[in-house]
């Protein structure tokens, strides 16, 4: 896979070298180039921002810079490949999931759009859409400054899975959002630790009991922690055992969808 990030502040992206992504570029799985947008300026002073038309705060990104950065890019491949996607950080995007992850893992080629400011002339993203699938993506619902640390998130998170990046695929399956449930809690050694012990039952040597308590643990975790997980939740084909703890988290299953009992306690317990 391709990656190519713009922006103004190409520095940002440095952690992109390291660890599990830098390992990736030096195994040849990914190629990644960062542009600084001011280099496709034409000005003395560089400009990359004017006042936003209609007023208000703040500035806006000016197009034609990123129209000449986003050509060259896409310039740059065989005449036969498939349009590459362009990533649009922006809390006004579409939500970035586990799902899309694995879905952008499967292009060829991915260009990433970092805007600063107010955010960048939307007259850039209509013109792009003749290059590029383009694609604006939010991480949530929360503001940043610019694009640049949710690049680094999408990256990372798209990067991995990417096949030979991580050691041992099974750590892909068997994590946190694969089935559409919170991981459940880990323990190492000591066994005994400031007078808190390790749940019995994983020193047991009990595989079943173990795979059923973490299974068990996840839904707790879920309940608690982001019940809107649990209306995605295929309750269908459970065992018994699973349809009980759930009925002790206060959950009913109607149809094969969890429903929170309306007598239930606040607690999730
Ligand atoms: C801000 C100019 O998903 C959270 C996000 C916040 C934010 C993103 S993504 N992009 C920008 C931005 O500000 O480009």
């Amino acid at each position: 896979m391709r990656v190519d990030v713009v922006s103004i502040f190409p520095e940002y992206l440095a952690p992109l070298e390291l660890s599990l992504i830098g390992k990736a570029r030096q195994d040849g799985l990914l190629e990644l180039s960062v542009h600084d947008l001011r280099d496709f300026t034409t000005d003395r002073h560089r400009t990359v921002d004017d006042t936003p038309y209609g007023g208000g705060a703040g500035m806006v990104m000016k197009p034609e810079p990123w129209a000449q950065a986003l050509a060259a890019v896409a310039a740059d491949r065989p005449g036969d490949a498939a349009k590459p996607v362009l990533i649009v950080p922006s809390p006004a995007g579409e939500r970035f999931t586990q799902a899309t992850a694995h879905e952008l893992a499967g292009e060829e080629r991915l260009v990433f759009a970092c805007g600063r400011y107010e955010g960048i002339d939307e007259r850039v993203m209509e013109w792009a859409a003749g290059h590029f699938t383009v694609r604006p993506m939010s991480l949530g619902d929360y503001v940043l400054n610019g694009g640049e640390v949710a690049v680094l998130a999408m990256v990372e998170a798209i990067g991995r899975l990417l096949p030979g990046v991580v050691g041992n695929p099974e750590s892909l399956v068997e994590e946190s959002h694969s089935d559409g449930l919170l991981e459940y809690p880990v323990y190492t050694k000591p066994s005994s630790w400031r007078d808190r012990e390790v749940p019995a039952v994983l020193l047991s040597g009990n595989h079943g009991k173990i795979a059923q308590w973490r299974r068990h643990e996840q839904y707790r975790r879920t309940a608690e922690r982001r019940p809107d997980l649990l209306e995605q939740f295929d309750a269908a084909k459970l065992p018994r055992a699973d349809r009980t703890a759930f009925a002790d988290l206060g959950y009913d299953i109607v149809d094969g969808h969890l429903m929170r009992r309306a007598d239930a306690g606040g607690d999730s317990a």
